[in-house]
């Protein structure tokens, strides 16, 4: 069977899951939030990787379908863990969006429908988008950021610095977080890369946004963003994106 019409047929079957990548505040390391990664459990196979799978969904167009249940699947978990765990109110669910699922004219009504049939406040809810993505059609794309942004949820561009956004462009996304990316942050400790990291936290904060930086791996990275008063981490050095489970295991001994 090809890789499309075992997809298909994983979503039928319930074979995906979710991993939950703590996000944390650098100052304090108190939890800010989770970005929900999907999995997809392949019988006989083991756990397939995102990176294996999403392009594919991506071509095929399933990753409509596929992401809307990832983001059903995330709002719900997240409304559980608010439920049973009381710091999590002040926490965020990050889901990530694909360029796909950001070109379909329904995306706005689907969020909306799965926030109510969920009853997630949507302030909890921020959706990741890749600068690439928003840079293919900026303008469709600010349309479309701009209504998502009305329901109340809100935005950030993942993977910043990979790509090539105009810093007018950059100005006009109705955003509220950058994610730099792992690459600027793996190699922080070369003088060039902490320049860069320093100015982007700078550039951000100057157009009021927080800064998440990803792939902390390190504590001497740690300090480095600590210095430049970037908001957020999420790495190796904090947590692997954990299972459900082990998420609620953090929760309820006080994390
Ligand atoms: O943890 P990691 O191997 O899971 O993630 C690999 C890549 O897959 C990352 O670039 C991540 O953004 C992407 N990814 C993970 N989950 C999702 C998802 O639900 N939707 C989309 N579009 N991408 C995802
Ligand atoms: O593209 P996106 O940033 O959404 O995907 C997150 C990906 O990065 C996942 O594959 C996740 O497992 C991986 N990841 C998370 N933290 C680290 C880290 O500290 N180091 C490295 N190398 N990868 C990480
Ligand atoms: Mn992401
Ligand atoms: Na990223």
């Amino acid at each position: 069977m090809d890789l499309e019409s075992a997809l298909r047929l994983a979503l039928d079957r319930g074979e995906f899951f979710l991993d939950y990548q703590p996000i944390l505040s650098l100052s304090d390391r108190s939890l800010q939030g989770f970005e929900a990664l999907v999995r997809w459990r392949r019988p006989g196979k083991g756990v397939a990787s995102p990176k294996d799978f999403i392009p594919v969904a991506e071509d095929t167009g399933l990753i409509v379908p596929l992401g809307l249940w990832v983001l059903e699947e995330a709002c719900r978990t997240m409304v559980r863990w608010q439920t049973d765990f009381p710091q999590v109110l002040a926490m965020s669910m990050s889901v990530n969006l694909s360029a796909k699922q950001l070109t379909q004219p329904t995306l706005v009504e689907d969020v909306e429908r799965i926030l109510r049939a969920t009853g997630l406040d949507p302030h909890a809810l921020k959706l990741e988008i890749t600068e690439t993505v928003i840079m293919d059609n900026p303008e469709v794309s600010i349309l479309r950021l701009k209504r998502l942004k009305a329901l109340g949820v809100r935005l950030s561009v993942d993977d910043f610095g990979t790509g090539y956004s105009s810093l007018s462009y950059l100005q006009r996304f109705p955003i509220d977080t950058l994610k730099v990316d792992r690459t600027f942050v793996s190699e922080i400790e070369a003088n060039e890369n902490r320049k860069i990291v320093g100015a982007v936290v700078a550039l951000a904060h100057s157009l009021g946004l927080d800064v998440v930086a990803e792939g902390v791996e390190l504590e001497a990275q740690s300090a480095v963003l600590t210095d430049f008063a970037c908001e957020a981490g999420q790495g190796f050095l904090f947590s692997r994106p954990i299972a459900r489970e082990d998420v609620e295991r953090m929760l309820d001994s006080g994390g």
